[in-house]
């Protein structure tokens, strides 16, 4: 039993363990959280006569079924989708969908259940859910993954709504997928329900600014942790993992903000270039042809291309993680601490493992964890539902300057829970205790459920 877990919540982790093993993901981000509820209990025992976090380990519904569709070739392909409808106590339950090779039950429960805590962060009225596949849409065609997409669909309509649950993109699903899917959703149920999902085209229902809003979100947050702090901003060096959605909107929000990008990756390797990243060469390279971050160096003479190494060995004063799960363990944050790192701040979820956590804890780096600094991208999804609702479309001025302004709230509330329990600074503390009391007050309003 790990020991950074209260005695009194090591029963419920232990069952975490006995009911849902070999799922290492989400044991993990149960016990990131576990790890820092105790003070919370110790202050509202309540909670524990309640059981209210046994009743947060176990979602409410997990849909698990068969997605069968032809490939360009005839041949008959079968992938496996997910849908975790985790907690509906604050909202329909709302939450991204992953299509990657590596998607398991596991990994959705651990995203579904970080996404509860995140959502309620953003003091929007959104449930959590997560969903996926182990479909790899890199390297096929266009109608290869409509059909995917219209096959995941069909299966998946009869348990979304925008009442129940809405879904919107994550790893492997963007603008495209989410277009095939909607598309479907509407033939099958011959209704234009726009706040079913998230993240639809500008002239179908779409919302601006959550392109961008995930990316922009946590360098906001990761600007709001620099002036807590007394830091600055401007003229830093910054290093981003990834190269997709979250990365390259991460890139363009600290260009605006007078920040260098020094370097990018992807998971065959990493791109430095000393001139700073070139933003709409990366985005031709990603977004147009999507191709591979090798591609970017290629045709840029200022940038070279290292085959397989960790990003996280060129020196900067920001690092922003917005790959994937456990891509920075604590050797690359020893790196980070060692090439002067101040602030980290996680635009993925869950990048950072738990040993390179402490590693920044103890250095003192500012560390800002994924359910409060990449909560703009759902909150965004949100205001995109908001927006549907209303029958209205919003300027993208005035989009983003909401996303600001939850960016900044979610960093307020934050860094109070942290001070009010004498953790300042804590912001993993505060995150996962502002969410948790939020969602646990809500469930105990509702009665047993
Ligand atoms: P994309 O599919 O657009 O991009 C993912 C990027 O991460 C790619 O560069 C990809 O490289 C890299 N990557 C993925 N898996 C791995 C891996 N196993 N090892 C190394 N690199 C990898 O996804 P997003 O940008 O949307 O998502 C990135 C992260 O942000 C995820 O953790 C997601 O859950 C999180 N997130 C996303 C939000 C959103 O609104 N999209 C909102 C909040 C969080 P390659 O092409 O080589 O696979
Ligand atoms: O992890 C996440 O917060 C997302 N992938 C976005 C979810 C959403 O519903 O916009």
């Amino acid at each position: 039993m790990p020991d950074t877990i209260d005695p009194s919540l090591q029963h419920a982790y232990k069952e975490v363990l006995r009911r849902n093993p070999g799922e290492h993901e989400f044991h993990q981000a149960v016990e990131e959280v576990l790890g820092t509820l105790g003070p919370v209990v110790k202050r509202h025992p309540h909670y524990l006569a309640e059981r209210v976090i046994e009743r947060l380990c176990e979602p409410e519904r997990q849909i698990i079924f068969r997605v069968p569709w032809t490939d360009d070739v005839g041949q008959v392909q079968i992938n496996r989708g997910f849908r975790v409808e985790y907690s509906s106590v604050l909202g329909p339950y709302k939450g991204g969908l992953r299509f990657h090779p590596s998607v398991l039950l596991g990994t959705v429960k651990f995203l579904g259940f970080e996404q509860i805590f995140k959502n309620a962060l953003t003091g929007l009225p959104i449930g959590g859910g997560k969903g996926g596949s182990d479909f790899d849409p890199k390297g096929r065609s266009d109608t290869e993954v409509m059909r995917f997409c219209q096959s995941f669909m069909t299966e998946l309509y009869r348990h979304i709504g925008e009442y129940t649950d809405v879904p919107a993109g994550d790893i492997g699903v963007g603008a495209r997928e989410i277009g095939y899917l909607f598309g479907q959703y509407k033939r099958i149920t011959n209704r234009y329900e726009g706040g079913v999902i998230t993240g639809k085209g500008l002239a179908w229902g779409g919302s601006q600014a959550r392109t961008e809003a995930t990316g922009y979100g946590t360098v906001v947050f990761a600007q709001e942790m620099a002036k807590h702090a007394g830091l600055g901003f401007e003229g830093h060096d910054v290093v981003v993992s990834g190269s997709g959605n979250v990365a390259i909107y991460a890139i363009e929000k600290v260009n605006q903000l007078g920040g260098r990008v020094l370097a990018c990756s992807d998971s065959s390797g990493y791109v430095v270039d000393e001139q700073g990243i070139d933003l709409e060469l990366l985005k031709e390279v990603k977004e147009v042809q999507r191709g591979r971050v090798q591609d970017y160096a290629t045709a840029r003479s200022s940038a070279r291309f290292v085959d397989g190494g960790s990003v996280w060995d060129v020196p900067c004063q920001v690092a922003l993680p917005c790959a994937t799960q456990n891509e920075l363990d604590e050797h690359a944050a020893a790196a980070l601490v060692r090439g002067g790192t101040e602030i980290v701040a996680e635009g993925a979820n869950m990048p950072c493992t738990p040993a390179a956590v402490r590693v920044f804890q103890q250095a003192g780096v500012l560390f800002g964890p994924g359910k409060a600094a990449n909560a703009g991208g759902v909150a965004t999804s949100a205001l995109e539902m908001q927006q549907n609702a209303s029958r209205d479309s919003w300027t993208f001025e005035h989009t983003e300057e909401r996303l600001a302004a939850i960016m900044r709230r979610i960093h307020e509330r934050v860094v109070t829970t942290a001070e009010d329990y004498d953790r300042p600074g804590d912001y993993v503390f505060g995150a996962n205790a502002t969410g948790f009391v939020q969602v646990a007050d809500s469930m105990l309003a509702m009665g047993v459920i």
